[in-house]
């Protein structure tokens, strides 16, 4: 994170503008929602299926990458809602290709992943067709957090609070208002890449985790999730999403991955 270089996204475009493109597109879906929704249809966790081209780990993982086509297989295959990767520095991702599935008709709700650290890349997600932005715990104060969250409702899009540690998770709870928010467990390590799904099972388990679930916040379980055990194990530990990426874009036949996993 700390080779995000702040500022690299400021484009031409004025930020008033921006705001205006923002609150001028079509209305913003449930995110939250829809993975609510999933849930009670199949009894397992809703499945944000992620497209993803790259990444710093791995490499390219999908060499020919379609991000409309794969988005279209995940929405066929019974996903709830789509991330889609826009940072372009680490992962070769778009605010393009938020765009384009927005465009192409799918309609699940869309994530956008993205590294945000001002409110011009809440706008920019916006003005994009997404529904819901990414914020990571580890890389903002919760003075940012409190306002982008604030910017973030004033456009209609909900957030994915990604925590890496009991630490961070504590911290998040104490945030003014998690209304329109849920939260993710990061089994990732992202200074070692390490990869470690233990990690949700003890951040759920300790008083934080737990509170999570008495206040009724959705959990997600994001990363190395690869087999129908390793999304037994995360519900089991209270998560009721699952955000998946790699497992499912390296399949020539996402459709069907995505199914595996539901
Ligand atoms: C997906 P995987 O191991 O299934 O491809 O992981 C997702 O969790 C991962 O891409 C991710 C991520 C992030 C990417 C989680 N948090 C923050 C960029 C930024």
């Amino acid at each position: 994170y700390k080779a995000v270089e702040i500022g690299r996204w400021r484009e031409k475009v004025p930020l008033a503008t921006l705001m205006g493109a923002a609150k001028a597109s079509p209305a913003p879906r449930d995110f939250i929602g829809a993975i609510k929704a999933a849930t009670q249809r199949t009894g397992k966790p809703g499945l944000i299926a992620e497209v993803k081209k790259a990444s710093p780990s791995k490499g390219v993982i999908q060499p020919n990458f379609d991000p409309v086509k794969i988005a279209q297989a995940y929405e066929r295959g019974g996903a709830a809602c789509l991330s889609v990767l826009t940072d372009s520095k680490f992962f070769q991702g778009g605010f393009e290709n938020l765009t384009a599935i927005r465009q192409a008709g799918v309609q699940c709700p869309l994530l956008c992943k993205e590294f945000i650290v001002e409110a011009y890349q809440v706008f920019k997600a916006r003005a994009s067709g997404a529904d819901a932005i990414l914020l990571i715990a580890a890389v903002l104060p919760n003075s940012d957090l409190n306002y982008l969250i604030k910017a973030a409702r004033s456009v209609g899009l909900q957030c994915l609070i990604e925590v890496h540690t009991v630490a961070e998770l504590e911290r998040m709870l104490r945030l003014d208002s998690l209304e329109g928010c849920m939260l993710g467990i990061n089994n990732r390590d992202l200074q070692t890449f390490k990869v470690d799904l233990d990690n949700t099972k003890q951040i759920m388990e300790s008083p934080a985790g737990q509170q999570v679930l008495q206040r009724g916040l959705i959990m997600a379980g994001e990363s190395g999730i690869f087999t129908p055990a390793d999304v037994a194990f995360v519900q089991s530990a209270g998560c009721g999403a699952i955000l998946v990426g790699e497992s499912i874009v390296k399949q020539g036949d996402p459709e069907a991955a995505v199914k595996t996993l539901l």
